[in-house]
């Protein structure tokens, strides 16, 4: 997706410092952090939203969540908890149509989120 943001990031197109990577996944900081630890995992491959997932990403998501407990483990959140997000549409909150997991740590979450 030559005009999405995340698309250029994964790529290297645009300038953004890699905490992680692999072959199915980067992880960046984000621009606007919400939580002392709040990191973006992201596929490589475009996927717009959570609705767009077919049966042949069930793997690229598991494993997404297997990155994000690594990385909580690496970050020093893991022991005091921490929350993965995938805000989907408007209403749920997304503004990026390329599918990412928020990892969000470093402080008490509260619950219902707003
Ligand atoms: P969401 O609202 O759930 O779609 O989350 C999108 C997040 O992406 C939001 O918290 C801000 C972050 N973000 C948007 N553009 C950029 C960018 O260019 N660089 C980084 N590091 N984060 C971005």
């Amino acid at each position: 997706m030559s005009d999405c943001i995340f698309c250029k990031i994964a790529s290297g197109e645009m300038d953004t410092k890699l905490l992680y990577e692999d072959e199915r996944v980067v992880v960046f900081s984000d621009i606007d952090p919400q939580a002392p630890v709040h990191l973006l995992i992201i596929p490589k491959k475009h996927i717009s939203t959570l609705l767009d997932i077919s049966a042949e990403d069930q793997d690229l998501i598991g494993y997404i969540y297997m990155i994000a407990a690594k990385l909580a483990r690496e970050n020093g959140i893991a022991e005091d908890g921490f929350r993965v997000v995938s805000n989907c549409n408007e209403d749920g909150g997304q503004s990026v149509y390329h599918i990412h997991f928020h990892l969000l740590g470093g402080r008490s979450m509260q619950w219902p989120p707003g």
